[in-house]
């Protein structure tokens, strides 16, 4: 039987609603639903690919794990083994050494329901304020700033906003690639009245700044240097706005005071961009009608990321830019409901529904509500602190939710250190390829997106229902369920136990968190479960007896403060917190990729969203790399103080010199090491604790790998990278890229050939000697090669040593055709014309870039390249991409 259910994308903050179509249990396809604000029926490349990702269960935690002894394996066992396994190690941790001694790290992709159960499991029953989220290294710094300038989190703008703004600011956030919806949209826009100005504030010249009328490349770190130079600028030029600034603000004075020395000339020399183009954005932002800035990880990502959010937002209070249509500072939330985690307070530094810790009427006021004597007034552990004590051993059992720390968080050496040290780790995950399950003590399987119901709320307050279109695999739980039974098993050791823990179903949850609400910023007294069944998705607030949410908030200048009115806060620009060195002299900025999530435990999954980037690469900038002789492919050693990876360089003039650029997805599911976190810096920002994933020092060294491997294999890709992904380690570089729905690619590099490991990758990629095996070997000249044929069709192929033609041969593989001739040519398969496989920019249609680069050379323009070809005309993520190249040929002829 077909069914359509309607729910929301997993991936971004844009929360697009989806229709997801099943049949006999199974997804097999994914619509935009055209009737959800968010996306109105458009999908970006990874949301058209949602049904694809669901469409395997191999590789997913479908029973319960766990170790029976320290140091063996863990071993399937039924859910009430490993539930009262849970619950009576966590008790008996609080009982020993206090309840600070366990923690809970969790996730801005829980649904609002599994969410709010962690965090009355952790702070209600526990005693323990030690519940952070991934939303540490996200969203902290943007909340801090929010309620430090505007009385409360949360921001004040909405989607709407982007049909309205005259002025675009996007501060840090690559939103072509990360928001692709909402990007969409802000295109239409601009299509419509070519009088609106974008300006880009990022190092990098992004998909996003080439399609910007004004880019600032400035240098990394120096937000609050230029924002104050725009202040500077806007006050001398008399933009700012009097009246709002003395109706509605305070201590204005004392940041015009800092702001008199940071004159565009000065700060020009920070930022590494011209007087002239500081002086051109701070005009087109505070003479603007309406001016809304966009921004992200390139501001929050920082050591002192609150004050770059409150810089920019001291932009917006001087120049009233704030509470109308189309105006006001827009904090774009990264994961799908990282407002959500939000609201129900799960983070070490906050309680329900925006209530603080330090706040003793706060901590009453929900020690009431959850019916508890009292709450913990000592501050629980924001993340990196978190690993620190479980490091020290302060923290005895954690227990990790739907993320991944082992390959997420900033210097994963220490990381990895803490887990092994650690005496008990729990891990619910959906998916058992990740860098943080084989710390696991118990793994708890989770149901994932298409199999869970409940709520998020999306980057404009927006909440919508997520809902099961299919059972769960195997014995796969919703999160919330599986914390709700440990946290009843724990309640029932207790003498008189309480039922903290009653809830029956996601509903429930709800209803109780919404009571939290009554009465806060973020009231939703008004909305119910029935009116988001009924009336479809609804922002907050939505007070009792409303009949709707409110798009916009401070609309009458009225802030969440005290005395209602906002504050200016006199922002200090402070350098990044390592500086470069000639030990380090590279400043190395990470980030996202257009078709990738995070660790890749979803997107790695198929093969579409690997064309568009088929392998992890250190980009430089081309002077830099020549300088040091360095070739495209060349792999090469990223060294910071903590760690170093190999990688290969991609050359660019997209990062300045003195900078490289790595993404963030590859993890040791597909590479040799855990990924550019190796790397990283633990550094965080001293008011909201989020660390400073985007700057650390390194350096960049050529290494001499002369030994090097092609393999390829057809196949289930994900068995395949499972049996492949434990030799990965073994080698200086390697990288497996899944580059057709049923064929895995192996790319490696080492001193010389890794010893015993060749008969290892013969069996884990399946290739045994027989009749339709082919082999050859050069022990002299270090060479082992291997290929299979299936029904005279090469299935694959092992080259080691040299490769010199093995590109050529994958070529071949990919044809598929038929072999023609002896076998044994194969072993010296000629390059081909157009070997180097083709980079695909159109996901949807599948163009590769040389077809779109001849059609520009002939003379194409973007509307014919979508008239001709198809591309962009679908989901509309390539389409940055495709202006772009079309402009890079206009110039070059
Ligand atoms: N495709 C895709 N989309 C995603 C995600 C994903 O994994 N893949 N993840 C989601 C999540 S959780 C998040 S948080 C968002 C992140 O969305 P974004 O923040 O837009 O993405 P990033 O690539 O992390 O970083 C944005 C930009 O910050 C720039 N930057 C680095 N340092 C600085 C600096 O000092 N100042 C300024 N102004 N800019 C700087 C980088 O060059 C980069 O282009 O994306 C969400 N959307
Ligand atoms: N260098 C660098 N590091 C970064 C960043 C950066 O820009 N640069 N960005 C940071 C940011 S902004 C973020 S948000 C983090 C993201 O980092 P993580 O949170 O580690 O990212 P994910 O890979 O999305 O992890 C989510 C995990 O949950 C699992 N999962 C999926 N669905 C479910 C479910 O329903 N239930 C359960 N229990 N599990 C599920 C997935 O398989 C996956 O392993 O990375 C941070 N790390
Ligand atoms: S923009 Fe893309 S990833 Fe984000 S919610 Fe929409 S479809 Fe999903
Ligand atoms: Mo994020």
């Amino acid at each position: 039987m077909k069914t359509v259910t309607r729910s929301t994308c997993c991936f971004c903050g844009v929360g697009c609603g989806v229709l997801i179509e099943a049949e006999n249990g199974r997804i097999t396809g994914v619509q935009g639903d055209p009737d959800h604000p968010a996306n109105f029926g458009k999908l970006c490349t990874k949301g058209m690919s949602l049904a694809l990702t669901a469409q395997s269960e191999t590789g997913r935690a479908t029973m319960p794990e766990m170790r029976l002894q320290r140091d063996m394996p863990r071993e399937q066992v039924e859910w009430s083994v490993a539930l009262d396994t849970v619950a009576a190690r966590f008790a008996e941790v609080v009982e020993q050494h206090g309840p600070d001694a366990v923690a809970f790290y969790v996730s801005g992709q829980l649904l609002t329901e599994d969410y709010y159960v962690f965090n009355k499991l952790a702070k209600g029953l526990l005693g323990t304020n030690n519940i952070d989220t991934n939303s540490r290294l996200c969203m902290s710094s943007a909340v801090t700033a929010y309620k430090m300038a505007l009385g409360a989190d949360g921001p004040p703008t909405c989607y709407d906003d982007l049909d309205h703004a005259k002025t675009v600011l996007f501060a840090g956030s690559n939103m072509a690639w990360a928001h692709p919806v909402l990007f969409r949209r802000l295109e239409e826009a601009k299509a419509a009245d070519p009088s609106i100005r974008w300006i880009v504030i990022d190092p990098r010249r992004t998909d996003t700044a080439a399609m910007a009328d004004l880019h600032l490349p400035i240098q990394p770190g120096t937000d609050v240097a230029l924002f104050n130079g725009m202040l500077h600028h806007l006050i001398w030029e008399g933009l700012v706005d009097r009246n709002f600034i003395e109706q509605h603000t305070a201590s204005f004075d004392a940041l015009k005071a800092l702001v008199r020395d940071f004159t565009p000339r000065m700060v020009a020399g920070i930022c590494g961009v011209t007087e002239r183009e500081i002086m051109q954005a701070a005009e087109w932002f505070g003479a603007s009608d309406a001016a809304l800035s966009l921004y992200c990880m390139g501001l929050n990502q920082s050591s002192h990321g609150t004050d770059k959010n409150l810089a920019l937002i001291n932009l917006h209070l001087a120049t009233a830019q704030i509470g109308r249509a189309g105006a006001g500072p827009f904090s774009l939330t990264g994961q799908p409901n990282a407002m959500g985690g939000r609201e129900v307070g799960g983070m070490a530094t906050m309680l329900a529904a925006h209530r603080e810790i330090s706040n003793a009427a706060h901590r009453d006021e929900v020690a009431r509500l959850w019916g508890v004597s009292q709450l913990s007034d000592r501050p629980g552990l924001p993340a990196v602190d978190m690993f620190e004590a479980l490091h020290a051993g302060r923290i005895k059992a954690i227990w990790i939710a739907c993320t991944n720390p082992a390959h997420s968080m900033p210097d994963i050496p220490r990381v990895r250190e803490a887990l092994a040290k650690a005496e008990f780790v729990v891990v619910q995950e959906a998916f058992m390829l990740t860098d943080t399950v084989p710390f696991a003590d118990v793994v708890l399987p989770a149901a994932t997106w298409g199999e869970k119901s409940g709520t998020v709320t999306n980057s404009e307050r927006r909440i919508s229902r997520v809902r099961a279109a299919v059972e769960a695999p195997g014995q796969a739980k919703p999160d919330w369920w599986i914390v709700n039974e440990v946290a009843r098993r724990i309640e029932a050791r207790n003498e008189a136990p309480k039922t903290l823990f009653a809830f029956e179903n996601p509903e429930d949850v709800f209803n109780e968190h919404r009571t939290l609400t009554e009465g806060r910023d973020l009231d939703i007294g008004g909305l119910t479960w029935s009116i988001l069944e009924e009336s479809g998705p609804q922002q907050w607030p939505f007070r009792a007896k409303a009949l709707q949410g409110e798009a916009r908030r401070y609309t009458d200048g009225v802030f969440a403060t005290q005395d209602g009115r906002a504050r200016f806060h006199a922002t200090h620009y402070l350098p990044v917190a390592e500086a470069t060195s000639a030990r380090f002299p590279f400043r190395l900025l990470t980030g996202r990729l257009r078709d990738q999530w995070h660790g890749m435990s979803r997107t790695g999954r198929i093969g579409k969203l690997f064309s568009h980037a088929p392998a992890p690469a250190l980009s430089m900038q081309r002077g830099d790399a020549a300088r040091r002789g360095f070739r495209e492919g060349d792999l090469v050693r990223v060294s910071s103080r903590r760690g170093n990876l190999v990688l290969p360089v991609q050359l660019t003039d997209d990062v300045q010199s003195g900078t490289v650029f790595a993404p963030m997805h590859w993890s040791a599911q597909f590479l040799a090491s855990g990924g550019i976190n190796e790397t990283t810096v633990p550094a965080v920002d001293p008011a909201s604790f989020q660390p400073e994933l985007k700057h650390a020092a390194v350096r960049i060294e050529p290494v001499e790998l002369p030994w090097r491997l092609v393999a390829a294999r057809r196949g289930d890709v994900l068995a395949l990278q499972a049996a492949v992904q434990p030799l990965l380690k073994e080698c200086s570089y390697a990288a497996i890229s899944i580059e057709e729905d049923d064929l895995i690619v192996l790319r490696a590099a080492h001193g010389n050939a890794p010893a015993d490991w060749l008969p290892r990758l013969y069996e884990a990629l399946d290739l045994p000697v027989g009749e339709d095996t082919l082999e050859y070997r050069d022990a002299r000249r270090s060479l082992d090669r291997r290929v299979v044929w299936r029904e005279n069709i090469i299935d694959g192929f092992v080259f080691a040593g040299d490769v010199a033609n093995a590109e050529a041969l994958l070529a071949r593989l990919c044809d598929a055709a038929p072999w023609s001739g002896p076998r044994f040519a194969v072993f010296s398969t000629q390059k081909q014309t157009n070997v180097a496989r083709d980079r695909v920019v159109c996901n949807c249609m599948q163009l590769g870039e040389s077809r779109i680069q001849a059609a520009i050379a002939a003379g194409a323009t973007l509307p014919e390249l979508k008239s001709k070809l198809g591309c962009g005309t679908v989901c509309g993520s390539c389409v940055p991409e495709l202006k772009r190249m079309c402009e890079a040929t206009a110039v070059a002829t």
